[in-house]
């Protein structure tokens, strides 16, 4: 669904002294009559989707059924049936699928995971693995 295209400007964030962001020396105020600021509009075309990862709970004999339940609404989203149904998956095959994220955003709903698991005392575990 996303887009392949996506213009990425090259200057970086302004350095100290350099408030356009750009090659020192190349904002000279008054060069062609402009603020002094470098504007940057070279483009990339990014063709490297980033890497997907699956977030997945593993079974516990402990946890009660009902916060998996919860856990699966909150974090991932889901509704209650398809709440339900991954959880049951989850109990009687030992591991289900609760979503695949990028990086950052599976790493992060593992430790919300982890951290209400917790916080409840809970053995819950939920863990990521590269989605290939
Ligand atoms: N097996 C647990 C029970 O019988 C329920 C459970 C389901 C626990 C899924 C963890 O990821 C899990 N209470």
């Amino acid at each position: 669904m996303s887009s392949d295209f996506d213009p990425i400007r090259m200057a970086g964030p302004p350095a100290p002294g350099n408030p356009g962001g750009g090659a020192p020396g190349t904002g000279t105020p008054g060069e062609g009559g402009g603020t002094g600021f470098d504007l940057a509009t070279e483009t990339r075309v990014r063709t490297n989707k980033p890497s997907l990862y699956r977030v997945l709970l593993l079974n516990d004999d402990y946890t009660p059924m009902e916060f998996v339940v919860f856990i699966l609404e909150r974090f991932f989203n889901r509704s209650r049936e398809q709440a339900t149904r991954i959880m049951l998956h989850v109990h009687q095959k030992g591991v289900g699928l609760c979503g695949v994220y990028t990086y950052e955003v599976a790493e992060t709903k593992v430790a919300q995971v982890l951290d209400l698991a917790r916080r409840h005392e809970h053995p819950l575990q939920c863990v990521m693995e590269k989605d290939d």
